[in-house]
């Protein structure tokens, strides 16, 4: 772990993102075992030093897009707990109506674009946010985040061209966590996936993504230099996903494409545990203090789940106004 002189308190900040993040995810993986979740769900347990150090950055009216990993980005960016469960649990108070489901979390107001389906669907959104907080004038930045598999998709070439040539406050933040779905990355990509920058002449920086402090500093540097007119910069995050590409993926894959020793082996750098590890050793949190904090998080976490849990289906007369008015719209 990296250590940093910053305040206590903002290390605490990041630490509660992390475990709050944690937290819902393990409530969904608990609710998709228990056979309640209307469709499927890419958790981002193991990933969330990424968000939480990038997102500790942005204010509230910066924007990011995201993926079908997205809850994580979701809630580092401050989104509310209660409509992302009842989104995911397909209830009409879902922050889509309940008609999105885990792929399609947004919430604009608060500057998050949306998870996305599409893989590297969100790369070229993000550039369109930072064209438009770069027309404002008021300083405000745009983050992509997009996997190592979206890497090798040609937008992210178009968007590191357009966003270089015109000095978009862009931070096009790649997670490396290993795999793009089933297969191993290298089998994906070919060469180190931030030297991607180097022909736009767009600054990368390779960042232990399980390292909290360290994503958190090459944020930071990204961040200052998107805000004062200097452009995008390309962050790879290398970091892993303790669960599958999908919750219950073991039913229908035929073979593993990983063994249970290397997943045993990687939780072993769990960013989770080793920045409380280092919270309590530089002596910025006790233990009484942080159990108190995880033990809050896991009630304020049931609550929204369970609050959630219990709201009305939507009323599939909804679905047929938005579509009317889509149609209307077109
Ligand atoms: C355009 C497109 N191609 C293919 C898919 C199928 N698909 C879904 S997730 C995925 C892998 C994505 O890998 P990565 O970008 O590394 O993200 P991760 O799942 O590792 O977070 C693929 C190929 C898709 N959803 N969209």
């Amino acid at each position: 772990m990296t250590s940093i002189n910053l305040p206590a308190s903002e290390q605490l900040a990041l630490f509660r993102s992390m475990l709050l993040i944690r937290q819902v995810e393990e409530r969904l993986a608990a609710d998709f075992k228990a056979g309640n979740l209307p469709g499927p769900v890419h958790l981002y347990i193991g990933q969330e030093a990424v968000a939480a150090g990038v997102c500790a950055h942005l204010r509230p009216n910066d924007q990011l897009t995201s993926t079908h990993r997205g809850h994580g980005h979701y809630v580092a960016k401050g989104g509310e707990l209660e409509p992302l469960f009842a989104e995911v649990y397909g209830r009409a108070t879902g922050i889509c109506r309940g008609f999105g489901g885990s792929m399609h979390v947004a919430d604009v107001e608060r500057g998050i674009l949306g998870a996305n389906g599409i893989v590297g669907g969100g790369i070229a959104i993000a550039a369109g946010a930072a064209l438009a907080a770069q027309m404002d004038g008021k300083g405000g930045v745009a983050v992509a985040f997009f996997g190592d598999g979206a890497s090798a998709q040609g937008v992210l070439s178009e968007t590191l061209n357009i966003s270089a040539l015109w000095k978009l406050p862009l931070i096009l933040c790649c997670e490396n966590n290993g795999f793009s779905e089933f297969s191993p990355s290298e089998v994906v990509n070919a060469g180190a996936i931030a030297d991607r920058a180097k022909p736009f002449g767009v600054p990368a920086k390779t960042v232990a993504g399980n390292d909290v402090i360290a994503v958190w500093q090459a944020a930071e540097e990204a961040v200052a230099r998107a805000r004062s007119g200097h452009g995008p910069t390309l962050i790879e995050a290398k970091t892993y996903r303790f669960h599958g590409h999908v919750e219950g993926e073991g039913n229908f894959l035929k073979e593993l494409y990983r063994s249970e020793e290397e997943i045993a082996e990687r939780r072993r750098s769990d960013p989770l545990l080793s920045f409380r590890g280092y919270l309590l050793k530089a002596r910025l949190a006790d233990e009484t203090t942080l159990q108190a904090l995880e033990s809050e998080i896991s009630q304020q976490v049931a609550r929204a789940a369970d609050v959630a849990a219990d709201q009305p289906w939507p009323e599939p007369s909804v679905l047929d106004s938005l579509m009317l008015k889509a149609t209307h719209a077109a």
